[in-house]
């Protein structure tokens, strides 16, 4: 009975040893952190950057990262995942501003930061961190001086719109209208989600066209989209950046390659190099530092005069 007796304490005492390793989520004994990414699935060169952005400073800190690509259903999965498994933070790239008190209030009660990554939320301030990014209602404003000054306040826009539920656009719209309010003899003639994508993109100015709407200049909301409007308008015999103006965000390199051709007039920056400034937050937030609730990285306009400027020629 006794040898019995002292098997079972030595097996109790082992388990006790053994339960802190195994239950602990991404707290690690050598006291190293695990951050979950929940980054937007999309097929962008931006969206691509952004991510080894994240990816290759989790490595230079020696970070664990749990990545999960996904709609913005399944952020709010793999964040609920990321809790389950008890990170020390969570990265979000939102897809849209709304659906997420709930999933960010759960994080709030399990003690896990979050720091927004490139868009923001209208979820109250108190369940995130901070929001990094761009301040995309400047970038809609530079956007429209540019086209103000191009075309001596008079003329027709057309307006290739980002995903209408996503922060970014709302706001490169909202800003550039703001400018354009300040031309009556500027006509906004259309504006039309091509869901920040090349293909969807060329579908919407090519149906443009083939409407016989009149135009000359696209606004797009991004790169990609901008670059779906070249193969349109090149489809239809016409010379984008001569015959029709085109002006877009992001500066992607394939941005600056359709300035060098002459196929593309101007990009507005938007860094996605945000991984360095995200894992900062989430350190300095364990640490019990203050972070500031809205780090917006500073953009700048490039066109035909200045593109050769920019320190990489695009991201
Ligand atoms: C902006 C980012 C946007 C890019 C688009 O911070 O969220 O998402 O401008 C991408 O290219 O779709």
């Amino acid at each position: 009975m006794k040898r019995k007796m002292g098997f079972l304490i030595v097996l109790a005492a082992a388990l006790l040893l053994l339960v802190p390793s195994l239950t602990a989520g991404g707290q690690k004994d050598d006291g190293s952190l695990t951050v979950g990414f929940a980054q937007i699935k999309e097929d962008s060169p931006w969206r691509t950057t952004e991510t080894n952005s994240v990816q290759q400073e989790a490595e230079r800190l020696g970070i664990e990262l749990k990545l999960s690509v996904t709609e913005q259903a399944g952020q709010i999965a793999a964040l609920r995942d990321f809790i389950a498994q008890g990170v020390d933070g969570i990265l979000l790239a939102p897809q849209t501003r709304s659906g997420w008190d709930e999933v960010l209030q759960e994080a709030k009660d399990a003690g896990i930061p979050v720091v927004m990554l490139d868009r923001g939320v209208d979820a109250p301030e108190s369940l995130w961190v901070t929001q990094i990014s761009s301040d995309f209602a400047y970038e809609g404003r530079v956007a429209g001086n540019w086209v103000a000054e191009k075309l001596n306040g008079k003329g027709k826009v057309a307006e290739l719109f980002g995903d209408p539920a996503a922060d970014p656009a709302i706001l490169r719209s909202e800003g550039f209208m703001e400018v354009m309010a300040s031309f009556p003899d500027i006509e906004v003639v259309e504006s039309k989600t091509g869901e920040w994508s090349q293909d969807k993109g060329r579908q919407v100015v090519e149906a443009w066209l083939a409407a016989g709407v009149k135009f000359d200049v696209i606004y797009a909301h991004n790169d990609g989209m901008a670059l779906g409007a070249i193969d349109a308008l090149k489809a239809a015999g016409m010379d984008p950046g001569d015959d029709v103006l085109i002006i877009s965000v992001d500066a992607i390199k394939a941005a600056f390659e359709a300035m060098e051709r002459g196929d593309m007039n101007a990009t507005v920056e938007c860094s996605p190099l945000l991984g360095p400034l995200g894992f900062e937050a989430i350190m300095k937030t364990i640490d019990g530092k203050p972070v500031d609730k809205y780090i917006i990285n500073p953009d700048g306009l490039y066109d035909l005069d200045n593109y050769k400027d920019h320190p990489t020629m695009g991201f």
